[in-house]
């Protein structure tokens, strides 16, 4: 057992549980909200956040950077596109697009909800960053038109690290008007290896 999960499924772990799962490598799974923060994690994640990986005893943090690396480290079993093609270009066009535009908003606004003090929230953030986050699904409205995934035609880990951006976006009310993509987080929830929230 060489990989070591740090996790805790309603976050970002959901990711890299589903990638794990997808290439069918076994791992070892360190799961529980109080490993956030905790010194344990820290010696993983420097901020002792979620999701981390140890693997053979080398700690990587970043869902983005844990999901690609393990896709990459099993070539063989065609999760991702090799590094300098065209395909691959398109899984980093599409990651840093759902990162900033997306997941951005999704966390600002969840920090202003939940996580900051309730004195230190600001309400004003939340017309704002739906704003963003519709102005970013339009485009991916158009894509999912004519496309059933995010890259070369067929599921990728692509898939896996933005639909739970977009499952989050979902579950917050954002998808509203983009059927196109509401059917491509139908078509993930489908998905017999899914791990993101249903409902
Ligand atoms: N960009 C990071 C985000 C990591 C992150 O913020 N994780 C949350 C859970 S989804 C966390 O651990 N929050 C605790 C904190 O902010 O201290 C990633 O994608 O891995």
């Amino acid at each position: 057992m060489t990989i070591v999960h740090y996790e805790f499924l309603p976050t970002r772990s959901q990711r890299v549980r589903w990638t794990l799962l997808e290439l069918d490598v076994a791992f070892e799974s360190r799961e529980g909200r109080e490993l956030i923060g905790s010194d344990e994690l820290k010696k993983v994640h420097p901020l002792g956040k979620l999701p981390a990986i140890t693997d053979d005893g080398r700690p990587l943090f970043e869902s983005a950077a844990i999901c690609t690396w393990l896709a990459d480290s099993h070539p063989d079993k065609g999760l991702i596109a090799p590094s300098g093609t065209w395909e691959r270009a398109l899984h980093d066009q599409w990651c840093a697009y759902i990162m900033t535009e997306v997941e951005a908003h999704l966390w600002s606004s969840a920090r202003n909800t939940f996580i900051y003090p309730e004195d230190e929230r600001i309400a004003a953030v939340h017309a704002q960053n739906a704003r963003e986050i519709r102005r970013a699904m339009a485009p991916l409205d158009a894509h999912f038109a004519s496309n059933d995934f995010f890259v070369g035609g067929k599921f990728s880990v692509a898939d896996i690290f933005c639909g739970y951006a977009i499952n989050w976006a979902r579950r917050m009310g954002h998808l509203e008007g983009f059927a196109n993509v509401e059917a491509y987080n139908k078509r993930l929830l489908d998905m017999p290896n899914c791990t993101l929230t249903k409902e």
